[in-house]
């Protein structure tokens, strides 16, 4: 979900949303929310160019009760989790949805704002019509953790034109290879070569890491894919004590309350 205005859509930030949704292999839906506050023409406009980007969003005002009736339908009996920058209404959506839910809209971040279900954690609600909703803690920027190989596929545009062409090379990046069916004139193939160089220096860092930790071996798999395996022999990787394990546990728990919004 994102919103048309306030905040104003910014492109790379939402084509990181995408494809983070896109990597996880699940139906992606857009709903573009406040549609009360722009013009009929942005939202044509808007529309126009994220159809252009392989969507169809939908427009929405949850203020105005706008577009939610298509939007329950369309989540009837399935599980869906609502992700998108904070503010653009993900929570008045869940209310007026679910007005059980009675999740603070507009709260405010940090410790002392936190109130009576404050997006903190995941939480699944029950949708009247059968299905469940998830509300995510917000964020701003979500972690990509897709490979550079992958990256293509959870762009719309590109995997359109890899079912009409093949790159030469089967491991293509499709930045300068000769040949590639994907480089060319679309408007997010820009946002594919800002996150294909992340998604590179994200392995080579991934590589570098665990290639010091001797407990970990870089193995690649039939379909060319890298992953590590655990050296068995290792010390490192001999059995934790519960101590250690409690301390490790408490660790994560504080590190996600330190990204909780
Ligand atoms: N104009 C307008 N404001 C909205 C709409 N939906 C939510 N808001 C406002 O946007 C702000 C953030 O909403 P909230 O649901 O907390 O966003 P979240 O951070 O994505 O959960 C609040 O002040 C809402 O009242 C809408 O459809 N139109
Ligand atoms: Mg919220
Ligand atoms: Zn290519």
């Amino acid at each position: 979900m994102f919103a048309l205005a306030d905040p104003t859509p910014e492109p790379l930030q939402l084509s990181r949303f995408l494809i983070k949704a896109e990597s996880t292999g699940l139906e992606v839906c857009l709903g573009l929310n406040k549609c009360d506050l722009v013009s009929p023409e942005a939202q044509i406009e808007w529309g126009d160019r994220l159809q252009r980007w392989g969507y169809q969003p939908q427009m929405l005002s949850t203020q105005q009760q706008k577009g939610l009736d298509d939007l329950q339908t369309q989540l009837k009996q399935k599980i869906t989790v609502i992700s998108g920058p904070s503010g653009v209404g993900k929570s008045s959506l869940i209310n007026r949805l679910i007005p059980e839910a009675d999740l603070r809209v507009g709260s405010v971040s940090g410790k002392l704002g936190r109130g009576r279900h404050t997006t903190r954690h995941v939480e699944l609600f029950e949708l009247p019509g059968g299905g469940l909703l998830a509300d995510t803690p917000g964020f701003n920027q979500p972690d990509l953790d897709c490979a550079p190989v992958d990256l293509a596929d959870c762009f719309p545009e590109a995997r359109r034109r890899l079912e009409e062409a093949t790159c030469q090379f089967g491991n293509c990046l499709h930045r300068d290879e000769p040949n590639c069916a994907v480089r060319g004139d679309w408007e997010r193939y820009e946002h594919y070569l800002v996150l294909l160089e992340e998604a590179i220096a994200r392995q080579t860092q991934l590589h570098q890491t665990t290639d010091q930790d001797s407990s970990m071996k870089l193995k690649t798999n039939q379909k060319g894919e890298s992953y590590y395996e655990p050296r068995l022999e290792s010390k490192k990787y001999r059995r934790q004590s519960r101590r250690t394990q409690h301390q490790n546990l408490d660790a994560m728990i504080c590190d996600a309350e330190a990204e909780d919004d």
